[in-house]
């Protein structure tokens, strides 16, 4: 029976056992990691001297320890493996990490009060990879405050700054590996404050050698109120290499890991919960995305010129992006014939003609479309972000497309159910007006629950307009033409308005926008309906 001791921790003593990698009746081979102990700087793993059966664990996740404390008993003749020749003998004292009080290499930048900081002695340890930065440019840092990570094959050590000041720059970034005297940072220290930075650094041991790294030796100001605002500033993370590894393996941050264990350490069942939960959460995904189109160098076909596209256009092609990737849409296409909605127009531009107002067909159908609005609640929704319920408006503001000199503009008219097409057509041409010279304040394009868009002025016979989420369908005008109807004895000549109208299939059944549509065609064939 052999008894397994902590090794000498470098002068610390009371150190917390935060994890218990082992239990009793493990196999457990030389080298094998046992415990996991964390001080407020530095996390180490405790390797097994000797390869064996535990046959008692003599400590507890939570104990304190110190050098040569007794935290297992292990049976090493219930093992054939051998011992490792590189193993220390049981009763001799393992390879032990050193701490090194040293001066730090600091090279004087020049005679101002700019100093370059260069990484601590590592005890032997070389090629260490950063794997945080826990300052920026322009961050205030004291002496002890912690620098960057480090982590090795069997530790995590934080590394200080050793001087106090501002960062001016960082010489190192995650991935890079560090050794003693590596530049670190530039500092700005004080006037009149020493370039020469002398101070007490984490020593470690050989990244291969099976030993822990040596704790940080005690600082000025108490540990555990600088990791507090370390971790308040940084949001730096607790976790052990062995979790490090774990994340590192799957692609997880593990800012984003909720640690169960104290002091919100991060553990490796937090983890494996973490990864659980998000390959839930997320929708099962076929295919391998959007595929990117070609980047191609156009002027190998001939001379070519690049414009900038202005804020409206940049704005209109991310909106759109998001409502072709976010809503599965479809369009039922129809046709209203409006002879005698015309002939209505045509009189009412005569009989208001002296007071300068003149009727475009817009208005009428928006009084329309508003009272379908009305008769079809689910048109005038929007789907809860969740896509677990449907947001039904008591309101009915309609947003009108308006073709201006920089682009697409979407001004809202209010309450259009509530208003005359006399106030609706002063109201659009006063807005459309204002967004073609660029003095519509973003508040009145805002709120709308359904959107318009007219190409009846410019021509086309029919197009897919594409709905504006979180609104739920859109409605698209074409030019309205004399068409042969056939009344039920003869060809007789109609005014016919085509209407396309794209709705979000999420909420909208096929069925329900035919309803929507033939209600529409219905109003706009005889608008009394809508006016009584
Ligand atoms: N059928 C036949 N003629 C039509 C028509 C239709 N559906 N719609 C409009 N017209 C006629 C108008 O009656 C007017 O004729 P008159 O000058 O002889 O009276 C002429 O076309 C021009 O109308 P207009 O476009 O100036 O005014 P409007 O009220 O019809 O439309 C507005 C207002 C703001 C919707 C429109 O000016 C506009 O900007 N449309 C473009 C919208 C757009 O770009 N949509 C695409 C968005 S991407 O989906």
């Amino acid at each position: 029976m052999t008894t397994l001791k902590i090794p000498d921790l470098g002068g610390a003593s009371q150190v917390e056992i935060i994890e218990l990698l082992v239990q009793n009746g493990d196999q457990v081979e030389v080298d094998q990691p046992m415990l996991v102990l964390e001080t407020d700087k530095a996390t180490m793993e405790i390797p097994a001297e000797t390869a064996g059966n535990i046959t008692r664990l003599l400590v507890k996740v939570g104990d304190k320890v110190s050098s040569g404390d007794a935290f297992a008993e292990i049976d090493a003749a219930a093992t054939t493996a051998a011992p490792s020749s590189t193993a220390p003998a049981a009763s001799e004292p393992p390879h032990a990490p050193k701490t090194a009080a040293a001066s730090a290499p600091v090279e004087q930048a020049s005679a101002a009060s700019e100093v370059a900081i260069a990484v601590p002695d590592l005890g032997g340890g070389s090629a260490i990879p950063v794997i945080e930065l826990l300052v920026q440019p322009g961050d205030e840092i004291s002496a002890e405050q912690s620098i960057m990570v480090l982590e090795s094959d069997k530790a995590t050590m934080e590394i200080p700054a050793g001087a106090a000041g501002t960062v001016v720059s960082l010489a190192v970034k995650v991935g890079d590996k560090v050794s003693s005297g590596d530049a670190m940072l530039v500092l700005r220290t004080q006037a009149g404050a020493t370039t020469e930075v002398s101070r007490s650094v984490p020593s470690a041991a050989p990244v291969s050698a099976p030993v822990p790294v040596a704790v940080p030796p005690s600082r000025a100001t108490p540990p555990a109120a600088i990791a507090a605002d370390v971790a308040a500033t940084t949001g730096v993370v607790h976790a052990g290499p062995a979790v490090r590894k774990l994340a590192r393996e799957l692609g997880v941050d593990l800012s984003l890991v909720r640690g169960s264990g104290r002091r919100g350490r991060v553990q490796k069942e937090d983890v494996q919960t973490y990864v659980k939960q998000r390959l839930q959460a997320t929708p099962a995904v076929t295919g391998v995305g959007i595929p990117k189109v070609p980047d191609i160098d156009f002027s190998q076909f001939g001379p070519v010129r690049t414009e900038p596209l202005n804020n409206v256009k940049r704005a209109t092609a991310r909106a759109m992006t998001t409502a072709w990737l976010n809503v599965p849409q479809v369009t039922q296409f129809d046709q209203a014939d409006i002879t005698g909605l015309e002939a209505y127009r045509v009189a009412q531009n005569q009989r208001f003609a002296a007071q300068g107002i003149k009727f475009s067909m817009v208005p009428f159908v928006l009084k329309a479309l508003a009272q379908c609005l009305r008769d079809f609640p689910s048109f005038n929704a929007s789907l809860s972000p969740d896509g677990e319920s449907l947001i039904l408006k008591e309101y009915v503001h309609i947003g009108v497309a308006v073709d201006t000199p920089k682009g697409l503009l979407v001004p809202v008219l209010r309450d259009v159910d509530k208003k005359s097409v006399t106030q609706i057509t002063q109201e659009l041409q006063e807005k459309a007006m204002r967004a073609r010279e660029g003095k519509l304040p973003l508040s009145e394009m805002q709120g709308g629950c359904f959107s318009l868009s007219s190409l009846g002025g410019i021509g086309g016979t029919a197009f897919t307009p594409i709905v504006n989420p979180p609104e739920v369908a859109i409605l698209g005008l074409s030019k309205a033409s004399m068409q042969p109807v056939w009344d039920g004895s003869a060809f007789v000549p109609r005014l016919m308005l085509p209407l396309s109208l794209s709705y979000d299939h999420r909420v909208i059944d096929g069925a329900e926008a035919a309803r929507f549509s033939q209600k529409l065609v219905a109003y706009l064939q005889d608008l009394r309906d809508v006016l009584m």
